[in-house]
């Protein structure tokens, strides 16, 4: 008999074909009665998959009590309780360094489309002002910028590597300095945000993260600093964000990422210096396809083999 699986979120059909193969599939979004569901079906469900977006609400992990294994599709796994998880010895994997690349792109297009104001100029043509107005202003360079890191993980130098192809000044800020690394390394974030003109957030989320850009930090950037946040909308302090920008403290910003996904302040649709992307760091049809394939790798290895691919460092003891 196939093992049970409980799917959260948003899938590709390859997932969803090669799930069906391995295991008996139960779509959360598909259940009309969750209740009944927990009582009957659910308690012979013994693996979950989720995306960064879904995680796992705390009741389904309390009430499926044959869990074993946790599939996250994404790196970052903040909304999934992992504590909770290990005490229950349930492992979960991950997805690391299949998406570096794409975040890392992600990153540069939001840092490019604010420096060269690539939105304002191209509605400049679609409004017709182009023929009636003229040449837009000229616009800043990406070349040669300073460029600060907030996480210097895998990602984070991901990002660095492809900054240097633009002779960026690249420095970086984590808890622990890097030994080798060719960049500049500051132990205090606020002093790094006064040297560089842009910041690149690229930490996890969770608690240990929550509101490390400060207004203290986006005072430290300025007027003409620019602020990216491809991490998680909690590292950065959302209101005091929008207060900066709406004030001019703080010169432009691209997020990728908000506190209360899928709602993003409205006060920044009106703000020209802004570039909203919804959460779409990994999204290509490539990046998507590799981080799926080892999802689906992690639990199908758990179910054959008693082994997973990339479990997630708190739950390393777990996993032979
Ligand atoms: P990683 O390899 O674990 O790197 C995390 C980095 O953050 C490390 O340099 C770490 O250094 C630093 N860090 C952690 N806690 C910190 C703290 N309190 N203060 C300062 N620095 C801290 O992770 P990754 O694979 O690069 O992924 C990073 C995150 O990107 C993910 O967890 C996810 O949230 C986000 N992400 C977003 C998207 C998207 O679609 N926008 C896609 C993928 C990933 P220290 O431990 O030395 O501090
Ligand atoms: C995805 C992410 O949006 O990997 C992460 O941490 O945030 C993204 O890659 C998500 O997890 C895919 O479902």
């Amino acid at each position: 008999m196939k093992p049970g699986l409980l799917i959260i979120g948003e899938i590709t059909p390859r997932m969803a074909e090669a799930f069906a193969a391995s295991f008996s599939c139960y779509y959360l979004d598909q259940i009309a009665d969750i209740d009944q569901f927990l009582a009957t079906d659910g308690l012979s469900v013994q693996a979950m998959t989720t995306s960064g977006h879904d995680g796992v609400p705390d009741e389904i992990l309390d009430r499926l009590t044959a869990v074993k294994i946790i599939s996250n599709y994404g790196v970052g796994y903040d909304a999934i309780n992992v504590d909770k998880a290990v005490s229950k010895d349930i492992i979960v994997t991950h997805t690391p360094d299949v998406l570096n690349e794409e975040v890392a792109t992600t990153a540069l297009m939001l840092l490019m489309a604010v420096c060269r104001e690539l939105l304002v100029n191209d509605r400049y043509i679609r409004e017709g002002n182009w023929s009636k107005k003229g040449n837009t202003p000229l616009s800043r360079a990406v070349d040669g910028m300073a460029v600060g890191l907030l996480g210097y993980g895998r990602i984070g130098q991901a990002i660095a590597a492809k900054l240097e192809a633009f002779s960026c000044d690249v420095s970086y800020h984590a808890r622990t300095e890097r030994e080798n690394s060719p960049h500049r390394y500051y132990p205090d974030l606020v002093s790094m945000a006064q040297d560089v003109t842009a910041l690149i957030v690229i930490t996890p989320g969770g608690a240990s993260t929550n509101h490390l850009v400060t207004d203290e930090v986006m005072e430290a950037l300025g007027p003409d600093g620019i602020l990216v946040n491809v991490a998680r909308g909690s590292v950065v302090d959302e209101d005091a964000l929008v207060a900066a920008l709406t004030d001019g403290r703080l010169g432009a910003a691209g997020l990728d990422v908000f506190a209360a996904e899928p709602h993003v302040p409205e006060v920044l649709f009106t703000m020209d210096n802004v570039v909203l992307t919804p959460h779409i760091g990994s999204a290509t049809i490539e990046t998507r396809q590799a981080m799926g394939d080892l999802t689906v790798e992690n639990l199908v290895r758990y179910f054959s083999e008693g082994k997973v691919t990339t479990p997630v460092p708190e739950c390393k003891h777990l996993v032979s």
